[in-house]
């Protein structure tokens, strides 16, 4: 997806032509070190300008230099409200966006013939996905547009929509600075937005869809210096610039800079299997926040779309108690290496089955929200579900799953390696109101804390 937003910019000068004004809300999660879900409101799917209140836009300072062409990314002042593009007008995206909610309200897309196809419970998210990122998957672009792309170039041209000034654009256009304008999170924010929309039409999932028949999960604990307590703090560190850069010379060069991180820490799960044959489990761990801003419990179906996905992973589960142990480090929505210009250009320590589907991943360093410096409490939830069930055949058998960073990647012309959605089980409605109505034995919730130490 990234290649194609690339592609669509930078637009060059034309006429200026009106824009309206943006009402929206905001963000969540892992994102930005000191912003925690439970700081964020939530963005509705109306989120394009659909009416004249002002709602402005916080801006952004300017950063780093962009890669293309070595000024700086473009600040985004304060203020400013979405301006139609050379190539697309804001309008445009509101088509878009209207289509596609049509097309979920009513079940179905209109391919480029003009035929029906189904968003049925197994290919509607792909379907939708392919729809809004608008790949070579889609099944009507004319129609349908190109609204995530769209989306991030909009919003990085927003100081300078006609491209008169011949500016650089800011952080939005780029999939390695993005993350440092806050308005993408109230972005994305909307695009998980339209997708809830689809899955709100599927029916919630029955006990049947969350059990795994004979399998308890009795404790879940982290084991850290303190028990059930993770510290994060900032650290000083320094990136090595020759990951993305090629300065011509054999030496490293090097940035300093903090980061949010962690203590490492390990779970610790112990679970009963009680039949007497070996089982196959896919274990799935999440977080959320417990507590809003003003301290009351989140209500569930309000929480599940805070929880963040921290690890999946397979275990062979023997008759009678089981206790697995899981580091933090190998998470599998983190990613732990990435390679030099130099490893590149001399083949170190490549292997074949390394593609692009091994590199996308969060750092390890984020993988723990930042918690605050009380202690704030959150919901670890795990889940072991029947890993028989969740196998998805490959067609090729000789291709290497990359565990590093297996959550986000997926396996490279194959099906995504697990049959269940992503966010399962909490990427659907749920009507239970308590934990306990809502869990079935292969689950449990527990409480922890990450405390921030500075
Ligand atoms: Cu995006």
């Amino acid at each position: 997806m990234w290649s194609t937003l690339r592609s669509m910019m930078p637009p060059s000068s034309e006429r200026p032509r009106t824009a309206e004004e943006n009402s929206s809300t905001t963000c969540t999660s892992r994102c930005v070190p000191g912003t925690t879900a439970s700081d964020c409101p939530t963005a509705s799917t109306a989120w394009w300008p659909s009416t004249t209140s002002k709602s402005p836009w916080k801006g952004t300072p300017p950063i780093s230099p962009h890669v293309a062409s070595g000024r700086h990314y473009a600040p985004r002042p304060d203020d400013l409200a979405l301006h139609d593009l050379r190539q697309v007008d804001v309008q445009d995206m509101q088509r878009w966006t209207e289509r596609i909610l049509e097309a979920i309200h009513l079940g179905k897309v209109i391919d480029s013939q003009g035929n029906n196809v189904p968003l049925d419970e197994e290919h509607g998210a792909d379907i939708l996905g392919s729809l809004i990122e608008s790949n070579l998957e889609s099944k009507n672009v004319q129609f349908y547009g190109n609204l995530h792309n769209w989306g991030h170039v909009m919003m990085a041209y927003i100081h300078d929509p006609d491209g008169r000034f011949r500016e650089t654009p800011g952080v939005m256009t780029d999939t390695a600075t993005s993350l440092r304008d806050p308005i993408f999170y109230r972005f994305h924010r909307f695009i998980d937005n339209v997708f809830q929309e689809y899955k709100k039409t599927l029916p919630i999932y029955s006990k049947d869809n969350l059990n795994f028949a004979g399998i308890q999960v009795t404790e879940i604990k982290v084991n850290a210096k303190i028990p059930n307590v993770i510290h994060t703090f900032f650290r000083e560190d320094e990136l090595e610039l020759s990951h993305c850069l090629e300065f011509g010379s054999p030496g490293s060069v090097r940035a300093r800079y903090h980061h949010l991180d962690h203590e490492s820490f390990s779970y610790i799960i112990s679970a009963n299997n009680g039949s007497n044959e070996d089982k196959q489990g896919t274990v799935r761990l999440f977080l959320a926040p417990k507590f809003d801003e003003l301290g009351n419990p989140i209500p569930l179906d309000e929480q599940r779309r805070l929880y963040i996905e921290m690890d999946k992973f397979h275990v062979d589960l023997r008759p009678g108690k089981n206790t697995i142990v899981r580091s933090s480090t190998d998470s599998s929505v983190t990613i732990s290496s990435t390679y030099t210009f130099k490893e590149l250009l001399h083949g170190e320590d490549l292997q074949d089955d390394r593609t692009e589907f091994c590199s996308c991943g969060w750092p390890q360093h984020l993988l723990v929200p930042k918690g605050n410096d009380k202690g704030m409490v959150f919901d670890l939830f795990v889940m072991i579900s029947d890993g028989e069930k969740d196998r998805v055949p490959s067609s090729s058998s000789d291709k290497k799953l990359c565990n590093d960073a297996l959550s986000y990647c997926g396996v490279m012309d194959e099906k995504y390696p697990d049959k269940k959605a992503m966010g399962y089980p909490f990427d659907r409605t749920i009507e239970a109101t308590t934990a306990a109505e809502f869990l079935t034995p292969n689950m449990l919730v527990s409480n922890i804390t990450v405390r921030f130490q500075d």
